[in-house]
């Protein structure tokens, strides 16, 4: 143990803490910016400086061990008005146009602006303006970045992709994309890991609200919107509302006020993609030579965009299931158009998604079959939503329980866990069961492979045939195991990838929380509501089998692959 002195407190720590952790300990919070715990701890903002007894220099605290006899003072003369300091160097560099930021209101820069009382800016000078792509679902306002690295950290450490680096020098040192590139030619996945990592409004998702605003101000045009499991996890958390408030129930309510004409579940098309895809490795399983191993899933975007820039050579051993959102689309322009009584060249098809990689999904040629323009035709993320409820000035704590409309509205419990990461996995192997013995296992006998590390494996046996599976979040992770898979060190039938740490539940599009990493918390939502579902099966939701007797038969049909299947070939 160490013991030191903080603001005249004696404090004893174990040894390794940094001085930020020991201060926190007493109850001390040092104001700090660029820091994030576990990702980066580089001390580039120089706002969490603090005074050592004996020291000319202020030192970092977030980065700096503590040390036997340390006197330390976290808010003496000089801390404070360096601190200031710091944070007016910052400003100089930053477009503070807060009233037209997307982040005004939860941005940590800007509180800690006001609460460090800097009301003026005598350094102002900004180096660097904007240069980017307006159209991509990423969007980088350079004016307003503060250096602060963690987006780098992010890329690098978590997701292992290095998409961001520093360029520049002195005055000019900026963050931009490695080897300065475009972006859209860079092998970004489109995780948003980046945005909801930044501190400021540097980083955001493309803002597509105003599309929307003109669907529904067309009289000709039927709204309709699929909601994705992990968003009912967390479209509160930006509206202040707690856990408990903030039910589906209360959300559909939302979205219908909004002025959508349908409001439907992804959970529905999620469904079907077990249907599908469960189906399809079964069909692999046992005809195991003509297929490469393992199978993986293909309903995350970003993992779809990170095994094609980086493994291509693994893309064939994607399952050709479509992601549950494109399956949606799809069937929303065809079957749920005849079944609602409606034109599909008037529906205009929304989805709220936890996910930027999304926004790019729904544009891409091989998933768009129903032949009536774009099957998915605008996606917006949670955050998105959040604006929109606070723009139309929801009263969100008001709100009434509604409920999903008919058919499409209607999910099992297995649908649902989607949002977590070994969600599908778990789904995908309730109904593989069934499939293969006729019978339902316990809804909970798969529950091994939940948990929160980054990737996890399990054998289950189904018959006495055993079958090797794993799950993976974070593109760091993913990396880590399709390397062991190339060095064969692993071994694996089915694989579950999600790009994001923790899966949707944590994706690149849900509210933004400092300092937290919320997916666990979320996912365990979803299982909750998971256990007291009814039907926990996919196999189960008796809009998929309507949609099977009335439309498409059978899983793997015809129909089913010309809509709900894709060879991605691309
Ligand atoms: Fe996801 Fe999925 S789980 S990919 O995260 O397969 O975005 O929630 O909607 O499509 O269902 C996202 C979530 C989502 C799809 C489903
Ligand atoms: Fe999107 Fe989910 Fe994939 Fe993240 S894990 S990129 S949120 S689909």
């Amino acid at each position: 143990m160490v013991r030191l002195t903080i603001n005249d407190q004696m404090v004893t720590v174990p040894e390794g803490m940094t001085i930020l952790e020991a201060a926190r300990k007493v109850g001390i919070e040092i104001p700090h910016l660029c820091f994030l715990k576990g990702i980066n701890d580089i001390g580039a903002c120089r706002v969490c400086i603090v005074e050592m007894q004996g020291m000319d220099k202020l030192i970092t605290a977030c980065n700096t061990p503590v040390e036997e006899g340390m006197i330390l003072y976290t808010n003496s003369p000089r801390v404070r008005a360096t601190r200031k300091t710091n944070v007016q160097l910052i400003l100089s560099d930053h477009d503070g146009k807060c009233a037209t930021c997307v982040r005004s209101g939860n941005c940590l820069l800007q509180s800690l602006a006001n609460d460090l009382g800097v009301l003026e800016l005598p350094y102002e000078e900004i180096a660097e303006h904007n240069r980017w792509d307006r159209n991509f679902p990423l969007i980088r306002e350079a004016s307003k970045c503060i250096k602060c690295m963690r987006c780098i950290q992010i890329c690098d450490r978590i997701q292992d992709m290095q998409v961001w680096n520093v360029s520049g020098s002195g005055f000019r040192t900026t963050v931009d994309v490695t080897g300065n590139v475009p972006i859209k030619e860079a092998s970004c996945a489109l995780c948003g890991q980046c945005i909801t990592h930044c501190p400021v409004g540097a980083l955001r998702e493309r803002d597509d609200v105003d599309r929307l605003f003109e669907a529904l101000a067309d009289p000709e045009t039927v709204t309709m919107v699929q909601v994705a499991p992990a968003v009912r996890t967390a479209w509160g958390e930006g509206l202040g509302l707690s856990r408990e408030e903030s039910t589906t129930g209360k959300l559909i309510s939302a979205l219908r006020q909004v002025g959508f004409d349908y409001v439907f579940d992804t959970v529905y098309s999620a469904d079907l993609t077990i249907m599908e895809e469960g189906s399809e490795f079964l069909k692999r399983f046992q005809d195991r030579d003509s297929y490469n191993w393992p199978m993986f899933t293909s309903c995350c975007p970003g993992w779809l965009r990170f095994v094609k820039s980086q493994y291509p050579h693994l893309v064939s051993n994607l399952s050709t299931a479509k992601s549950p959102q494109q399956m949606f689309g799809a069937v929303a322009k065809t079957y749920m158009a005849q079944k609602i009584g409606v034109d599909p060249e008037k529906i205009f098809c929304v989805s709220i998604m936890p996910c930027v990689s999304k926004k790019f999904e729904c544009d891409v040629k091989q998933v768009n079959d129903s032949g009536y323009g774009k099957d998915v035709d605008l996606v917006l993320t949670t955050r998105e939503l959040d604006r929109l409820v606070r723009a139309d000035r929801i009263k969100a704590e008001a709100l009434e329980e509604e409920a999903f409309d008919k058919f499409f509205g209607e999910g099992s419990g297995a649908g649902l866990i989607f949002g977590s990461s070994g969600g599908v996995m778990e789904a995908a192997l309730r109904s593989a069961y069934f499939l293969l013995t006729k019978k339902n296992p316990k809804p909970d006998a798969f529950k091994r492979i939940r948990g929160e590390e980054g990737w996890r494996s399990a054998t289950f046996e189904i018959e006495g045939v055993p079958i090797n599976v794993a799950v993976v979040s974070g593109l760091g992770n993913t990396r880590k195991l399709l390397e062991a898979l190339k060095r064969g060190e692993v071994c694996y039938d089915f694989v579950e990838i999600m790009a994001c740490p923790g899966g949707c539940a944590g994706g690149g599009g849900q509210p933004i929380q400092e300092g937290m990493e919320l997916a666990p918390e979320r996912g365990t939502i979803l299982y909750g509501m998971d256990r007291v579902a009814q039907p926990r099966f996919s196999h189960e939701n008796n809009a998929v089998l309507l949609t099977y007797e009335e439309f498409l038969k059978e899983p793997m049909s015809e129909r089913a692959h010309e809509l709900l299947h894709t060879e991605l070939a691309e």
